[in-house]
């Protein structure tokens, strides 16, 4: 039987890679305060987040294998785990200097810390840099280094499309709704969430195991990119309804004028009256120009759109699951598990 990972035993087992990282950090005598700096910056990066995808890797893990994972296993995988949560740690660092936004997980956006300002973006850079250190000292004679270290370049280079398109399609002072679709949204939630949310820690699995093969990457590939669009869509709603205490971070999304879930859901639907009122308010840093958007999307009924969506959406997603083809190893047990993770979330 596969056993469920441990928040707690995934959690005590990141100070081993601090440790790792500082030693290779030291052998270039960099001075003490440095030193002091990038742990700081490894902690507070990677601390109170959900955890999903690190988890993921050792849940599929030992699903795969039907059975829990033994020491050696469990060293290995939680490692990769680690992995996939410092690549969020270098997107998420980034990505709230590109969103101006204050909050993250409960506290200051790591670049909003007095200290901090801009050398945020080269904490961003050796966090990125730490998985290919880890990676080496760790999996340097697996059989699928080499995979392993395509598999990051290949899923952080498609991020990085989805968050340019991201970022181009949310012009600051240029708001043009009419540049907005379903299909561009759609396009921005694949790129910059599902590839490394969803299919990286199923993929990383499947090769720590050597059980990856070009059939069941692309099934796999099949289920979690449509999975890793619900759960953006979720996230952009969450961004609009959630509150910050529950979500961690403080919605910027209409603020930042961006082609998300809840403005594509409600351009089609609005009256000449109500286009006017989201012409005029959206994408502006301005509090009272956020609540008439806000109010737009109350008439409108989005939360209820939403609802009906999660589970129309949920519904055809399991589906898919259900007709998971295990003749190459894949087990759709590792899917229902990932998709129970993040079913009607609330952060
Ligand atoms: C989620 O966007 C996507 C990312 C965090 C990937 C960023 C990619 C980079 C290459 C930096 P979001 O802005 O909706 O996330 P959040 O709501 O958590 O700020
Ligand atoms: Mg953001
Ligand atoms: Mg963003
Ligand atoms: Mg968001």
């Amino acid at each position: 039987m596969a056993q469920k990972a441990s928040r707690e035993d995934f959690e005590a087992f990141f100070p081993t890679l601090i440790n790792d990282l500082s030693e290779q950090v030291s052998t270039t005598k960099l001075p003490a305060n440095a030193l002091k700096w990038f742990q700081d910056s490894l902690k507070h990066n990677t601390a109170n987040g959900k955890l999903n995808r690190g988890l993921s890797v050792l849940d599929t893990a030992s699903i795969l294998l039907s059975r829990p994972l033994n020491e050696t296993e469990y060293t290995h995988l939680a490692t990769l785990g680690w992995l996939t949560e410092l690549l969020q740690a270098f997107f998420l660092v980034s990505d709230d200097i590109m969103d101006s936004s204050h909050t993250r997980r409960g506290a200051p956006c790591w670049f909003r810390l007095p200290d901090v300002g801009m050398i945020a973006i080269n904490d961003a850079f050796m966090l990125e840099s730490s998985i290919y250190i880890l990676l080496k000292k760790y999996f340097r004679d697996h059989p699928k280094y080499i995979d392993f270290v395509e598999l990051f370049h290949e899923v952080s280079f498609l991020t990085e499309v989805g968050q340019l398109c991201d970022l181009l399609t949310a012009p600051e002072e240029k708001v043009d709704l009419g540049n907005f679709s379903y299909e561009k949204s759609k396009f921005i939630m694949v790129y910059k969430t599902a590839y490394y949310s969803f299919h990286l820690p199923v993929a990383l699995a499947l090769l720590y195991l050597q059980l990856a093969t070009p059939g069941n990457l692309k099934q796999s590939h099949d289920i979690l990119i449509p999975t890793g669009v619900y759960f953006q869509v979720q996230d952009d709603y969450l961004d609009v309804y959630g509150s910050p205490e529950q979500i961690g971070k403080i919605g910027t999304d209409i603020q930042d004028n961006k082609c998300g879930w809840a403005i594509n859901e409600a351009l089609p639907l609005c009256d000449a009256n109500q286009r006017r009122i989201l012409e005029d308010n959206y994408g502006q840093k301005d509090k009272e120009k956020e609540k008439k958007v806000k109010a737009v999307f109350e008439e409108l009924h989005l939360k209820q759109r939403y609802l009906d969506f999660e589970e129309k959406e949920v519904t055809r997603i399991r589906d898919r699951i259900a007709h998971v083809d295990d003749s190459e190893g894949l087990k759709s047990a590792v899917f229902e598990s990932f998709l129970n993770k993040i079913y009607r979330r609330s952060k």
